[in-house]
């Protein structure tokens, strides 16, 4: 099960870096929940702003058979646009792992892992989703709040309990069916294969339409010649 073992902390720094810490202390698909993060990170050291108010955790995994870090997050991409669905909140994977609501960030994924002698020993899940926080002015264009969408403030404790259930059952499912759960994530992905999107490519913003999809990389045809994006660079729109 996931968070079965729960830890809540008032104030930590981040609590990816706190499981990655302490994976020792704690079982398999345990949770470590903060109220606020003093030093909440993205995806290449970015800033993850965390105040009270939000929903800031990370689960812990460690497999005895290796699992791709990609698996991981696309479970809790899915799992977290159901449980928003069951609010009727109509919101969207953005690739690779980031989940939006009309064209705003509302939620983060950040999947690490930690090695011991070239062995995964611990797989961290840090899952950041803006509740009933505010958000600081330069975030304003391009970020959202639940309760903003919903009208109402959301229970922090039932999106938690919710998310884990859905992305338990997923990975169930995906022990079974593994291919579905691409599937699945492909419905709820943006961009889909066919459209038009803008990336960065050398430094250059540069326009181009996304031929396939794979587990970790975009490819794009940019007026004839095909390139690969990974899913560190960033895709612009
Ligand atoms: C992510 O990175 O989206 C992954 C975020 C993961 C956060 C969780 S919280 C629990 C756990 N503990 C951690 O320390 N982290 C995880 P990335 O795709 O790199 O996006 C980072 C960018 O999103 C920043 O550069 C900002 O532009 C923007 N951003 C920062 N805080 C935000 C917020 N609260 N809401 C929306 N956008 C934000």
């Amino acid at each position: 099960m996931i968070g079965e073992e729960i830890e809540v902390l008032y104030e930590v720094d981040s609590t990816n870096e706190f499981l990655k810490k302490n994976y020792k202390s704690f079982h398999d698909g345990a949770i470590v929940v903060a109220i606020k993060q003093t030093a909440g990170k993205g995806r290449m050291g970015r800033t993850w702003y965390s105040p009270e108010g939000g929903l800031w955790y990370s689960v812990l995994f460690k497999p005895k058979i290796h699992v791709n870090l990609h698996v991981y997050t696309k479970i809790f991409s899915i799992a977290i646009i159901e449980v928003l669905n069951k609010l009727r909140v109509k919101a969207y994977i953005k690739w690779p792992n980031d989940i939006y609501y009309n064209d705003k960030k509302l939620c983060g994924i950040l999947a690490e892992s930690v090695s011991l002698n070239d062995r995964v020993v611990a797989i961290v899940i840090g899952i950041g989703m803006n509740v009933n926080n505010e958000i600081p002015e330069e975030l304003k264009q391009s970020a959202i709040v639940l309760k903003d969408i919903v009208k109402k403030k959301v229970k922090i404790t039932y999106l938690l309990d919710e998310i884990n259930k859905h992305a338990w059952n997923l990975l169930i499912s995906y022990r079974n069916e593994p291919e579905n759960i691409t599937k699945i994530w492909k419905k709820h992905l943006v961009p889909r294969e066919g459209e038009k999107i803008k990336v960065n490519n050398e430094g250059e913003t540069v326009e181009g339409t996304v031929l396939k999809i794979s587990d970790d990389m975009l490819y794009i045809d940019i007026g004839g010649k095909v390139i690969g994006v990974q899913s560190i660079h960033k895709v612009i729109e």
